[in-house]
């Protein structure tokens, strides 16, 4: 008997491949309505089902959990699991034991999603049957297909802790900052974590610029700036544009892309190494990058509205992203507006203050950490205000020209259900109200 822990979209997608399968399970979620029960209930996939408090009896009979990516270790279930010995995986180890196609691995603090989506892009442009899966928001075990040429997969740090035993063809860590320090007690934890990608690859990839990974034995390397003889691919700065090149042939420029800033060059070297260890056609890739439009809620150009052009960026939820967007947009004007705030992370925003009073013009703060950020920004002009509606408006009255930017730095939970709708409600107010 299997037992699979949470029953959000992950556990639906695992209950739903074992009753194919007619594997016997048992089903459990802390929580007394976990968010996917409604469907799992139309589906009539769940027979053996436990909502509520966990209870040591849930492990009677288990060979096997499942677990989900968001029940962290220091639940009891996992420590009574442990100490029972019964084994835990992830959904991607039980992904790995059916899949027939390769799996291209992409993991790190961020542009895990970026990278995904774009390899994505650049596969199916070049014919291939590819699927994108993973923390990206579609789980693996809705994914499998005989007819998949290839996988490219997403992986969280919270995917990779529950994973043992893997075998992907080639893998990358785009970067590691901090995060996710509720669930880690140490930096050093999540490194780790990160890092054990790496275990798993046939073809291991390493960004240069990331510290880090810098004492990884890879195989195929890429970097900004980088004179490492062993690039593949790398890119090099010509004032504001970025040059990119295979083996010192140059493929592309940064100005005949759609999407902004020096992350979106290194998240493009990082597509274009992985996909190049695939085979894909470096002409398809080439195209595929200036076709690719970014992802919504990603520093996503909103629209130009007297005078001055709005950007979501409301997957920021670190501090090192919201400085990444503000560099990134200072590359193109002199004037920032920025809408911050929302629940802050346990990490250190000093850094993002200090450019914050560099660069920004006007500041505009949301969301539970709103008067602590005010005590530490000294910009020309910062505002605190109770709504989105509000931030909106009033970062369009201190606007001057320019660019009027929502990167939060911060979790959207005390005002939103996720971050999409709090990207999706911004840009409603700009498109509608403005
Ligand atoms: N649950 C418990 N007890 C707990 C915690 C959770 O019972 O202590 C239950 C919840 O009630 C929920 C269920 O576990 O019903 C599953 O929750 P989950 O949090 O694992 O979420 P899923 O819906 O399965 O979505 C997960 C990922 N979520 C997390 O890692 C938190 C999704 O990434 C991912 O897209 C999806 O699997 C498919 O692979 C989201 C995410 O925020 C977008 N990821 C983090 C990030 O990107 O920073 C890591
Ligand atoms: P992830 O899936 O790792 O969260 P996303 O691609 O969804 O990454 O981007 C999350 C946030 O990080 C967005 O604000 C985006 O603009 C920013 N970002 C994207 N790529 C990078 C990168 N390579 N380095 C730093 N920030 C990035």
């Amino acid at each position: 008997m299997k037992l699979i822990l949470g029953l959000g979209i992950t556990g639906l997608s695992v209950a739903r491949f074992f009753f194919k399968k007619d594997i016997s399970f048992r089903i459990a979620d802390s929580r007394q309505e976990p968010p996917m029960l409604d469907i799992a209930e139309k589906e009539s996939v769940l027979s053996d089902s436990h909502f509520g408090e966990w209870s040591k009896s849930l492990l009677e009979g288990v060979t096997e959990i499942i677990i989900s990516p968001g029940i962290s270790e220091t639940e009891s279930i996992v420590d009574w699991s442990r100490q029972q010995s019964v084994p835990i995986i992830s959904d991607i180890e039980l992904f790995g034991r059916y899949t027939k196609a390769p799996i291209i691995g992409i993991t790190g603090s961020n542009g895990k999603s970026t990278v995904t989506q774009l390899l994505g892009e650049m596969a199916i442009a070049d014919g291939k049957n590819a699927i994108i899966c993973g923390n990206i928001g579609k789980p693996v075990m809705d994914s499998l297909s005989d007819e998949a040429e290839l996988y490219v997969v997403e992986l969280s740090s919270y995917q990779l802790d529950y994973t043992n035993k893997l075998s992907l063809l080639t893998g990358v860590i785009t970067n590691i900052t901090p995060d996710h320090l509720d669930r880690y007690s140490k930096f050093s934890d999540y490194i780790s974590s990160k890092l054990s990608i790496y275990k798993y690859c046939q073809f291991s990839t390493v960004n240069l610029d990331v510290d880090l990974a810098n004492g990884v034995d890879g195989d195929n390397y890429y970097g900004i700036e980088s004179s490492n003889l062993r690039c593949d691919f790398i890119a090099k700065q010509n004032g504001n544009t970025y040059e990119v090149f295979h083996k010192g042939n140059r493929l592309i420029t940064s100005d005949d892309l759609k999407v902004v800033g020096r992350h979106n060059i290194e998240n493009l070297l990082a597509a274009l190494t992985l996909g190049y260890r695939f085979g894909l056609s470096l002409k398809v890739m080439t195209q595929a990058a200036i076709d690719f439009k970014g992802l919504e809620h990603r520093l996503e150009f909103v629209s130009t509205i007297n005078n001055i052009d709005y950007y979501n960026d409301s997957k920021s939820t670190n501090a090192i992203s919201t400085i990444t967007a503000i560099n990134a947009l200072f590359e193109k004007y002199n004037n920032l507006t920025l809408i911050a705030g929302g629940i802050s992370k346990k990490e250190d925003y000093s850094e993002l203050f200090k450019l914050i009073n560099e660069k920004v013009n006007a500041v505009v703060l949301i969301g539970e950490c709103s008067s602590d950020f005010s005590k530490q920004i000294t910009a020309p002009h910062v505002e605190v205000v109770k709504s989105m509606k509000k931030a909106a408006s009033m970062a369009t009255s201190m606007a001057e020209g320019g660019a009027v930017l929502l990167s939060p730095g911060c979790a959207s939970f005390d005002m939103f259900n996720n971050f999409n709708e709090r990207g999706e409600t911004f840009k409603r107010f700009v498109l509608e109200e403005i």
